[in-house]
């Protein structure tokens, strides 16, 4: 076996996936005038030169920088070109150039089979190259190179963040070597690669938790991160990590951001280096607001066809920066799934961080039954988020059928079949609503005959209105006059229906 080299002595860059396109956001001035400088900064190669770091990382990081602001640019497209020229060997140089070409949509094929090989089949991690020893930064570089091309053999990937778990201290961070403290660099770069899998492919939440924990007892007074005094790649990759995490960092993001933006220099640069104000840059953009609808409401969740009501969406920014002029769009049926916009597009002028607004249409609809109602945030996907898949949510609102008032000669119960003539008894009756909207109130008549050939109105009463499908038990007192066979009839809200009573009463 070859002994790894040592590289403790210098920094070493990462990359993040950035899977959104350029977004015109409110920008701090910090970004356009670090931008600039690191636009002057790269060379006429198209590369950004050696300072602090080699010239490959300096110009991976950049890379991923101007990705974020300015993915069309010619400095974009040079510094690739330069990046995809160069022939490299190392996991760590591999690694980076799969991911800036992934991220390009160009083919890294070649590349992915070569780090594949690369891989320790018995510890299932990574060393520099093809039989060195495994190591915890090379291993974690692999893995976000293979997130990048969507590698998806679980043995191999689920082999690797074991070996990057397992090294995970008590403290929740990641050391170098096995008896080095842990770093706020490392343990950053790790948490951020293992966000993009949690969920995805594993669950690798508790140890997400830890290092997160260990990340936050790392901020120093400054508001920066890393061994006191805080450093900039130290300070953005922890902010980054942090925010990725999915975390409520909140506590920390406003102090972290002040202290990057205080330190830029005049010129525009973090340290007149490319690769740490590419850091710098990137982790301010990944300040952003999340937009998340965080329900759905109805002023009547069962409305009539027709009947118009009042929807509601309830939309948080739960991110770290505000946002502002969000569109609210609302859909019947998910929207993805062939879902039709309903009403007009809202706009919530802003939403500061921490707080949320309604937005509201009114609406009829056709058709009764189940009806499903989306309400995206965002839905053009103008605003830069922390998460875009958290921006729809749905409610489900039934639309009703009529109401429709009945009474059954089987529902109604006189005291006695046989009453004496001039005795009073009781009439126990149910009215139903078979409809599922309300009735509304409405009267009920009891005759002596039918109605509708002579029949003698006995009593009269109101009836409160009914809920959908209530069916209502109720009593009349009955005085019958004569002897002989009667005939009563129940007649609910007079032309809805009307019922006979057939157990008629026989009065000796
Ligand atoms: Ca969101
Ligand atoms: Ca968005």
């Amino acid at each position: 076996m070859f002994k790894r080299a040592s590289r403790l002595s210098f920094l070493i860059g990462s990359f993040l996936m950035f899977l959104f396109t350029s977004f015109a956001s409110a920008q701090i001035p910090q970004i356009p005038t670090g931008l600039r400088w690191l636009n002057s900064a790269q060379t006429t190669t198209g590369n950004w030169p050696a300072v602090e770091t080699t010239e490959y990382y300096s110009t991976s990081a950049a890379l991923d920088a101007v990705y974020v602001f300015e993915p069309t640019s010619s400095t974009y497209t040079e510094g690739l070109t330069w990046l995809s020229s160069q022939a490299v060997s190392p996991t760590d140089y591999l690694s980076r150039r799969i991911a800036a070409l992934k991220r390009a949509g160009m083919d890294a094929s070649a590349e992915v089979e070569v780090l594949l090989y690369y891989r320790d089949l018995v510890v299932g991690g990574w060393g520099t190259h093809k039989g060195f020893d495994d190591g915890i930064l090379d291993t974690t570089l692999a893995l976000q190179a293979l997130r990048s091309a969507n590698y998806s053999d679980f043995g191999v990937l689920f082999q690797a963040i074991n070996y990057l778990t397992s090294n995970q201290k008590n403290d929740g961070g990641w050391g170098f070597k096995d008896d080095a403290v842990s770093n706020v660099y490392l343990t950053a770069t790790i948490l951020q690669m293992l966000a993009s899998y949690n969920n995805v492919t594993f669950n690798v939440q508790s140890s997400i938790d830890k290092a997160v924990a260990y990340l936050l007892s790392k901020q120093n007074a400054d508001g920066g991160f890393g061994s006191s005094p805080s450093k900039v790649y130290e300070s953005a990759l922890a902010l980054d990590a942090l925010i990725a995490s999915g975390s409520n960092v909140s506590a920390v993001v406003p102090a972290t951001v002040n202290y990057l933006t205080t330190s830029q220099s005049a010129n525009g640069s973090w340290n007149d280096d490319p690769y740490s104000t590419a850091l710098a840059l990137r982790a301010l953009a990944s300040v952003r607001p999340n937009l998340s609808v965080a329900s759905v409401s109805f002023t009547n969740p069962m409305p009539r066809e027709g009947e118009t009501i009042t929807l509601t969406a309830n939309v948080r920014n739960s991110g770290y920066d505000s946002a502002s002029d969000i569109v609210v769009r609302f859909y019947l049926g998910d929207p993805s799934a062939g879902g039709m916009q309903i009403g007009v597009d809202q706009i919530l002028p802003s939403l500061s961080v921490n707080s949320s607004s309604q937005a509201s249409i009114s609406q009829s609809f056709t058709g009764t039954g189940g009806k499903t109602i989306f309400v995206v945030a965002d839905p053009d996907n103008t605003i830069s988020e922390t998460s875009e898949s958290d921006n729809k949510s749905s409610s489900r609102i039934w639309v009703a059928t009529e109401p429709d008032i009945a009474v059954y000669s089987e529902d109604l119960k006189p005291s006695t079949y046989v009453p004496s003539a001039g005795t009073a008894f009781t009439l126990e009756y149910k009215v139903r609503n078979l409809g599922e909207s309300e009735t509304g109130a409405f009267t009920i008549s009891l005759y002596d005959g039918d109605p509708a050939s002579g029949g003698t109105l006995l009593q009269t009463g109101n009836i409160s209105g009914l809920t959908g499908t209530e069916v209502r038990t109720g009593t009349i007192g009955v005085t019958l006059r004569g002897d002989g066979a009667h005939t009563l009839y129940l007649v609910a809200d007079s032309g809805n229906q009307i019922t006979e009573l057939t157990k008629a009463s026989n009065i000796a």
